[in-house]
C-alpha cells in the first residue's frame, strides 16, 4: 500500500496469524483466538489463564458490526493519514517532525476501542495514532503537525505536542515515560472526584526505564488507580535493540515488582489487544486497580523522518540497525489486513463494502491535505502570544 493506496496490499497479504479464519465461525474464530492468542501469547501475573480464554471470548462477541467497522475505519486513517505525510515529506510539501506509527495501528485502535469519551489518554512522541483512534481531528492534527495557525495547538506545538481535551486527550510529548506520571496523576484525581472514569498511559520499551514509570506504577499499585499502562514494544530505542537493554524477555513482567498484573498480547492483534485492554478498563473501573500491558510489534520506518523511504512505497528500507529482511516479516504481519480477513470471513464486510471504506477514507485523508494545505502560517508577531494565561507579551518597554 501506498500513499496512493495499493487495494492489493490490503486485500491480499498473506495470513500470519496461525489460524485460518476462512475454516471457522465467528465464534470459533474467537474461541480459538481465546485458546491460541490467550493461552500461549498472553502472560499475566498469576492469572488463570483458562479463566481469562473465556473472558475473552465474552468481550470480542459483544463487538458489533458498527463497532467492527469503526476499528478497521481507524487503523485505516492512521495508516493513510500517516502515509500521506511521509509522501508530503518526500515530495518537500512538509515541514516538521514525525515519528511515525505505521504498523502499531491494531494497539492504538484495539484500546481506544475499549475507552469512553470521558476516559483519558497521555501519549508520547509516537502518538498520532493514539490521537486518531481517540477521535482527533485529521485536519487539525495535519494543520498542526505542518505548524499552520488554524492548528490543534494554532501551529506552535507540531507532531509532539497535539492535545485536545474534549476528548480526553491529555497531549503527546517527547519525554520518553512522562506519558505514566501524567496518566497515573490524572488517575490520583479521578480517584478523588470519585467518577469511574480510567486512564491509559501509552509508552514505548523505553518507557518503563527510570524514575517517571516507577513513580507512577508504584502510586497507581498502592492508590488502587483507575491507571493502564500501555507498553509498546515495537523493538527498538531508537536504534538500540530492546534485547541490548533488558535482561527479560516480557516487558510486562516488571510490572510484578509493582504488585501490578502484567499482560502481554500480540500488538498486531487489534481484537486480542482490544480483549485485554477491555478486561483493564472493566477491572479500573471497578475500583480494582491498574493493569499494564506489553503489546509486542514493530515500527515500519524509521525513528522519526523519512530516511530509508520513498513515494508510493511502504517501510523504510537499509537502515544500518535493523534488516530488510526482518521489516519484511514484520511487514508481512501487517495487522490492517490480518483484520480486514477476520471481516470478510466472518461476514461483517463483504469485500465490496472493505473496498468503500479504504476509498472513504483515503478521501478523508485528502481533504485533510487540502484543508492543512490551504491554512495559514501563524503571524510573526503572534510568536508573543500564548506566553501567559492573558494577553500577549509586550514586545519593547516604551
Ligand atoms: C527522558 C528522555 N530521555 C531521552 C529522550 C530521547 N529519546 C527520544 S525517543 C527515545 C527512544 C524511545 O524509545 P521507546 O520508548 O521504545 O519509543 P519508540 O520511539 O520506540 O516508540 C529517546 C531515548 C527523551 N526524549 N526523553
Ligand atoms: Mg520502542
Amino acid at each position: 500500500m501506498n500513499g496512493e493506496v495499493n487495494m492489493n496490499e490490503i486485500k491480499a497479504a498473506p495470513s500470519t496469524s496461525g489460524t485460518d479464519p476462512k475454516a471457522v465461525s465467528r465464534r470459533t474464530f474467537i474461541q480459538s483466538l481465546g485458546a491460541i492468542g490467550v493461552g500461549a501469547i498472553f502472560f499475566s501475573a498469576g492469572a488463570d489463564k483458562q479463566a481469562r480464554g473465556q473472558s475473552v471470548s465474552t468481550y470480542i462477541d459483544s463487538l458489533s458490526t458498527e463497532q467492527l467497522t469503526a476499528m478497521y475505519t481507524d487503523m485505516l486513517k492512521i495508516r493513510l493519514w500517516e502515509t500521506k505525510i511521509k509522501d508530503l515529506a518526500l515530495k518537500g510539501g512538509f515541514r516538521g517532525v514525525a515519528h511515525l506509527y505505521v504498523g502499531e495501528e491494531a494497539i492504538a485502535v484495539g484500546v481506544c476501542s475499549a475507552l469512553r469519551q470521558d476516559d483519558y489518554i497521555a501519549s508520547t512522541h509516537r502518538g498520532h495514532g493514539h490521537l486518531i483512534a481517540k477521535g482527533g481531528d485529521l485536519k487539525l492534527m495535519l494543520a498542526e503537525i505542518t505548524h499552520k495557525a488554524t492548528g490543534y495547538c494554532k501551529g506552535y506545538g507540531g507532531s509532539l505536542h497535539i492535545t485536545d481535551m474534549s476528548l480526553g486527550i491529555l497531549g503527546m510529548n517527547g519525554i520518553v515515560g512522562a506519558s505514566h506520571l501524567m496518566g497515573a496523576g490524572a488517575a490520583y484525581g479521578i480517584k478523588v472526584k470519585g467518577t469511574d472514569q480510567v486512564v491509559v498511559s501509552f509508552g514505548g520499551d523505553g518507557s518503563i526505564q527510570g524514575s517517571f514509570f516507577t513513580s507512577a506504577a508504584n502510586s497507581a499499585a498502592t492508590y488502587k488507580l483507575p491507571w493502564i499502562s500501555i507498553i509498546e514494544n515495537n523493538q527498538f530505542q531508537i536504534w538500540v535493540r530492546c534485547s541490548d537493554v533488558y535482561g527479560i524477555k516480557d516487558l510486562a513482567r516488571r510490572a510484578d515488582g509493582y504488585g501490578i498484573e502484567g499482560r502481554v498480547v500480540d500488538g498486531n492483534d487489534v481484537l486480542a489487544v482490544y480483549d485485554v485492554a477491555k478486561y483493564a478498563v472493566e477491572k479500573a473501573r471497578a475500583g480494582r486497580g491498574p493493569t499494564v500491558i506489553e503489546c509486542k510489534t514493530y515500527r515500519w520506518y524509521d525513528h522519526y523522518g523519512f530516511q530509508g523511504s520513498k513515494i508510493g512505497r511502504d517501510g523504510a528500507f537499509g537502515l544500518g540497525y535493523r534488516s530488510d529482511q526482518e521489516l519484511r516479516e514484520w511487514m508481512a504481519k501487517d495487522p490492517i489486513p490480518r483484520f480486514r480477513r477476520f471481516l470478510v470471513n466472518e461476514k461483517v464486510l463483504t469485500e465490496e463494502r472493505a473496498d468503500e471504506v479504504v476509498q472513504e477514507v483515503k478521501q478523508t485523508v485528502d481533504d485533510a491535505a487540502a484543508f492543512a494545505e490551504a491554512q495559514p502560517v501563524p503571524k510573526a508577531v503572534d510568536g508573543l502570544l500564548n506566553v501567559f494565561a492573558e494577553g500577549a507579551v509586550p514586545l519593547h518597554k516604551s
